[in-house]
């Protein structure tokens, strides 16, 4: 669209602050304004406004109906034991076969571990200092090599984009073929204030943000993302966010799930720790499956019991799914009718004011809207969700210190690997809540699951002896 034209645009739709100050800037800013302009769906925008902005208040989370939802529980809690050992064989089989690919949603600003930086860049294990991203890579070779069929990877960014690009290119990908790692930049929205209108960050920049991991799934489409999977092969994605070095990225049990019922979108649950703890819960709702965040449903339905004593919404969603290539292309390509909502969040936006001075709020000024991507279970055919044990698929690294911070995952990943050295006999001193006196560490290459770790252990040629600040590589 030509600039004059793309201008009229803006002014037409209410949105002509966007250019105020346009007369004031260089050539360049001027090319830069109008690029991020072009990015704005005007219509989105208006439509967001009137139903998230103008009918503020009108609507709020419907509650009625809501239930917990089912999940199949583990074996050891009275799940069908057989079912979970033939949906093990069909994910392996599954991974032998190539159909597999990751994908880790990296896209977010990561402001609460105020870290500068691409959040997979963060050190995380205890003695190597190995980052998420290496430790998420070493766990796809690893399971690469276990199933004979290296793993597609898949990532999405947006501010870091470049930043993780070349730490991707700096560490060589780990040994990865780097052709099977595949970065994309995920959609941005722009901030709103509270009449609905389009914020600015500076004269020549509009407050975008990126659109929530949501937003990933539309440009796994547009990115031609899906495109190469199918060209490979792939059908099968799983789903996981950077913050959580623990996960079982590589998880054959809940592929075989996931396929076992031909689901489009499945997940993992754990039961949550405590009534107000800030996971999301799955639920259902008029039959369809719906996960409802911590933040909307209310403490009174949160602290709820069972006859048991239970917490009666238990499962926490912990962000972990797989999904079916083709239901995310479908969801992307579907239209207003079959497209995640958007999410709305009072921020605090560095913005100027009217005379155009910089301002630094202290309170929250505008809004930024989000799509989350459990909100596509309600679209998904034959969701699944399945337990799985906390310590070994869960423990996030958002806070600087405290709860889910570098101190408490590093904290966890030593019980994770203290409990697999000690199930196969190792023998080493923990405390009473499981935490090895010893400080040492388990590379995914010698063991990236329970699994892969016992068959190391047992290959070893001589006995391993585990002291202070042993790597076991
Ligand atoms: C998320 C879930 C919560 C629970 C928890 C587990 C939401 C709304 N809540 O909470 O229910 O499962 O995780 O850890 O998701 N990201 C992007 N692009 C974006 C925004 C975020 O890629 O535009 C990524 C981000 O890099 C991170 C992940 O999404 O890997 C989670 O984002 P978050 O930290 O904002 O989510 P959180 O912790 O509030």
């Amino acid at each position: 669209m030509a600039e004059t034209d793309l201008i009229e645009t803006f002014r037409a739709a209410g949105q002509g602050q966007v250019f105020e100050y346009f007369s004031e800037l260089s050539a360049t800013e001027q090319k830069d304004l109008l690029t991020e302009a072009q990015e704005i769906d005007l219509g989105e925008v208006s439509r967001l406004k009137r139903e998230l902005i103008d009918a503020a208040g009108e609507g709020g989370l419907d509650l009625e109906g809501l239930a917990p939802a089912p999940y199949e529980s583990r074996p050891e809690h009275g799940g069908d034991a057989e079912a979970w050992a033939e949906a093990l064989q069909l994910g392996e089989a599954a991974l032998r076969a190539g159909r597999v690919a990751l994908f880790t949603v990296a896209g977010g600003q990561g402001t609460r571990l105020g870290f500068n930086g691409p959040k997979g860049t963060f050190p995380v294990t205890p003695v190597r200092s190995a980052t998420l991203f290496q430790v998420f890579a070493e766990k796809i070779a690893a399971a690469g090599k276990r199933y004979g069929k290296a793993l597609p990877w898949l990532m999405t960014s947006h501010q870091n984009h470049e930043a993780t690009v070349a730490f991707f290119e700096k560490h060589a990908c780990w040994g990865l073929d780097t052709e099977r790692v595949r970065f994309f930049r995920q959609g941005r929205m722009p901030a709103l204030d509270g009449d609905g209108k389009i914020m600015l960050s500076a004269k020549g920049t509009i407050a975008m943000s990126p659109d929530g991991h949501g937003g990933s799934l539309r440009a796994l489409a547009r990115s031609g993302s899906l495109d190469w999977l199918e060209s490979q092969g792939v059908d099968t994605i799983s789903y996981f966010q950077v913050d959580n070095p623990l996960v079982r990225c590589v998880d054959p049990t809940f592929i075989g799930w996931h396929l076992r019922r031909d689901s489009e979108m499945s997940s993992k649950m754990v039961p949550k720790a405590y009534a107000g703890e800030k996971v999301g819960h799955f639920c259902q709702q008029d039959g369809r499956a719906v996960v409802v965040e911590y933040s909307d449903l209310p403490a009174a339905m949160q602290e709820e019991t069972d006859a048991a004593g239970n917490l009666r919404f238990i499962a926490g969603s912990i962000a972990i799914h797989i999904l079916d290539r083709d239901f995310v292309r479908r969801l992307a390509e579907g239209g207003a009718d079959f497209a995640l909502p958007f999410h709305l969040a009072h921020k605090k936006i560095p913005t100027l004011d009217a005379s155009g001075a910089p301002v630094n709020p202290t309170e929250p000024n505008g809004i930024k809207l989000e799509m989350f991507v459990f909100d596509a279970l309600p679209f998904a055919r034959n969701p699944v969700t399945i337990e799985t044990p906390r310590q070994d698929d869960f423990s996030p690294v958002k806070n600087a210190e405290g709860v889910d911070s570098p101190d408490s995952c590093r904290a966890d990943l030593l019980r994770q690997y203290a409990r697999w050295a000690n199930a196969n006999g190792a023998g080493l001193e923990v405390d009473a809540s499981g935490l090895p006196v010893v400080k040492f560490e388990v590379a995914p290459s010698f063991g990236y699951d329970e699994a892969s770790f016992a068959d190391q252990w047992r290959q070893s040629a001589t006995p391993i002896s585990i002291v202070d600040q042993t790597i076991l590589a």
